[in-house]
C-alpha cells in the first residue's frame, strides 16, 4: 500500500514484526538498508515503520515545517521513566517548550564552565582507578565509561554522587533504571506478551516508584534547605528557579523529576558508548593514536599534577575529530523517529501520509556511499577536519537528532568526553590484550558487547 517504497515479504497478521532479530533490531535493519535500498518500509502488525537510510531523504525529512519527531514504540514506552521530560515529551505538550526555554541556559557554553571542576574530579577518580591496576587487571571498558558519564551528569545535574567507582555493582537508582529500560526494550506490543512479562512488569513499577522517591527526596531536600541554595549553580538549581519567557511560568516538581531521570536516561549510555568506540578506533589505528598523543602532549603538557582547565579542553581539536568520527561509525543513539506533519512526497516519488512513523536510520546514513566515499566504513577523522566539515551537506551526519529535538547535552557530552579522553592519553598506553573486534550491544543505544583492555602508564618501558 506504500507502494513505490520496497517493502520485504510479510507473514499474515505480525508482518515483518517477529522475522526482525529482537537481539540486534538496528543492525538487522541496516543489512535491509543493504538490500532494499535508502528507503523502505516493514509492516508492524499493520501499522507501518518507513525506514530511511539515505543522505538525500534524510536531507528533506530534516525540514522540521515538514517533519516533527514522533514520541512511538520503545521510546514512547520509555514514558514511564522519562515522562514529559525533554526527551520523551512530544513536540506540543506544553512542558516540552517551557523545558526547553528553561534548560537552554544550564546546558549553555557558560554553564560548562562552571561545571568543568565537577567533570575534572569524576575524570580524575577514573584515571586514579587505572593508575592503581595491577600489570595483570583488565579494564572493562564500557563499564569505566559508563560510571564517568553517570558521576558526571549526577554531580553536575544535582549535586549528587553516585560513586559508582567505590563501588562494585552499580548504584541501586541505576540498577533500577537499568532493569526499567531493559523491560521497556523487551516489551513490543504483541497479543499475550503481558503473560510472560508480569514478572518483570511488576519490577517495573516498584524499580519506577523507587527513582522517583529517590528523585523527588532531593528537590524536596534542595527547597527545604535555606534561602540561597536553591541558587546552587547545577542544573537543578536552574531548573528550580528557571522561568520560561514565553509563558512567565515555572516547572514544578512532577516535572524536575522527570527531567532529571531523563539526564539520567539520556546522558550515561550515550557519552559511554561514544567514549568506548573512541578508544576501540585508537586501539585499532597506531597512526591516529600518534596524533592524538601529540596533540594531548602539546595542549595538556606532561605534568600529571597540572589540572587540565576549560580552555585547554577547548583546545583538543583532534580529539574532537576523533569523538565524532566515532559517532559517525558507531552511533550511540543509533535511530530516532519522525513524522511528517501534513500528508507529504519525499524524494519526489515516495508518497506519507500524515503522521506515518519514518525511522531515520543514523547507523546505516552514516556510511552512506554517495557522502562519505567508497569505503564508508573506514575511520578517519580527517572526516572532522574544518574544511572537509564545511564542505559536506548539512545532514549528513546526525549523532544527535535533528533541529529544536535535537540533543540539548550535546555541548555536555563533548566537553566531559574530551577531558576524559585527554587525561586518559596524558597517562595511559592501551593494550589491546584480546584483539578485540567490534560487537554492538542493542538496547536503548548502541556500544561494545564485552570490550577489555590493559592499560600501562606511559612512562612504563615494557
Ligand atoms: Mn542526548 C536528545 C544523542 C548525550 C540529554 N540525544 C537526543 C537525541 C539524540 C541524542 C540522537 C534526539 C533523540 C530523538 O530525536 O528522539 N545524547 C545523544 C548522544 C550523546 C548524548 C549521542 C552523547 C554522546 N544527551 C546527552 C547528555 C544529556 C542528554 C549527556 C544530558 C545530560 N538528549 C538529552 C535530552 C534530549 C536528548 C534532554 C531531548 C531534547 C529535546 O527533545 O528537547
Amino acid at each position: 500500500k506504500l507502494d513505490p517504497i520496497p517493502h520485504p515479504p510479510t507473514k499474515p497478521v505480525v508482518g515483518n514484526m517477529l522475522s526482525l532479530d529482537p537481539n540486534a533490531p538496528i543492525q538487522h535493519m541496516m543489512r535491509l538498508a543493504k538490500e532494499l535500498g535508502p528507503i523502505y518500509w516493514l509492516d508492524m502488525m499493520g501499522a507501518p515503520l518507513v525506514v530511511v537510510s539515505g543522505a538525500d531523504l534524510v536531507d528533506e525529512i530534516s525540514d522540521e515545517k515538514r517533519f516533527d519527531k514522533s514520541v512511538r514504540g520503545s521510546l514512547r514506552r520509555v514514558r514511564a521513566v522519562g515522562g514529559d521530560g525533554l526527551f520523551t515529551a512530544h513536540t506540543n505538550e506544553p512542558n516540552w517548550s517551557k523545558a526547553h526555554n528553561i534548560l537552554m541556559t544550564p546546558f549553555g557554553n557558560r554553564a560548562m564552565q562552571s561545571y568543568h571542576p565537577s567533570m575534572l574530579d569524576i575524570a580524575e577518580q577514573l584515571v586514579k582507578k587505572w593508575e592503581r591496576m595491577n600489570a595483570d587487571d583488565e579494564v572493562d571498558v564500557v563499564h569505566d565509561t559508563t560510571a564517568l558519564a553517570l558521576d558526571t551528569v549526577g554531580l553536575c545535574g544535582f549535586d549528587y554522587r553516585f560513586n559508582s567507582f567505590y563501588r562494585e555493582d552499580y548504584h541501586p537508582f541505576v540498577a533500577a533504571l537499568v532493569r526499567s529500560l531493559e523491560t521497556i526494550m523487551l516489551t513490543r506490543g504483541l497479543p499475550l506478551e503481558g503473560l510472560w512479562l508480569r514478572n518483570r512488569n511488576r519490577d517495573l513499577a516498584g524499580d519506577v516508584a523507587f527513582m522517583n522517591a529517590m528523585v523527588d527526596e532531593i528537590v524536596a531536600e534542595r527547597r527545604k534547605n535555606a534561602a540561597g541554595a536553591e541558587d546552587k549553580k547545577d542544573m537543578l538549581g536552574a531548573m528550580m528557579t528557571g522561568v520560561d519567557r514565553a509563558t512567565g511560568e515555572q516547572l514544578d516538581d512532577v516535572n524536575i523529576r522527570y527531567q532529571i531521570n531523563t539526564f539520567l536516561i539520556a546522558g550515561h549510555e550515550t557519552t559511554s558508548g561514544m567514549l568506548s568506540c573512541a578508544i576501540y578506533a585508537l586501539l585499532k589505528h597506531p597512526e591516529v593514536l600518534k596524533k592524538a598523543y601529540e596533540e594531548v602532549d602539546r595542549v595538556l603538557g606532561g605534568d600529571l599534577n597540572v589540572k587540565p582547565t576549560y580552555q585547554q579542553v577547548t583546545q583538543l581539536t583532534y580529539i574532537t575529530q576523533i569523538l565524532k568520527e566515532a559517532l559517525r561509525l558507531w552511533p550511540p543513539a543509533p535511530a530516532y523517529g519522525v513524522a511528517p506533519i501534513k500528508d507529504e512526497v519525499i524524494g519526489g516519488k515516495y508518497k506519507l501520509k500524515k503522521g506515518t512513523f519514518v525511522l531515520v536510520h543514523v547507523l546505516a546514513l552514516h556510511r552512506d556511499p554517495s557522502v562519505w566515499g567508497p569505503n564508508p566504513d573506514a575511520f578517519n577523522p580527517e572526516n572532522f577536519s574544518q574544511e572537509a566539515e564545511a564542505a559536506r551537506p548539512v545532514n549528513a551526519w546526525k549523532p544527535f537528532g535533528n533541529g529544536q529535538r535535537a540533543c540539548i547535552g550535546r555541548g555536555f557530552a563533548m566537553h566531559e568526553s574530551a577531558l576524559a579522553l585527554g587525561m586518559i592519553l596524558q597517562r595511559f598506553k592501551l593494550i589491546d590484550t584480546h584483539r578485540y573486534q567490534m560487537h554492538l550491544k542493542e538496547t536503548l543505544t548502541i556500544k561494545p558487547d564485552g570490550f577489555k583492555i590493559k592499560v600501562r602508564p606511559r612512562d612504563d618501558k615494557e
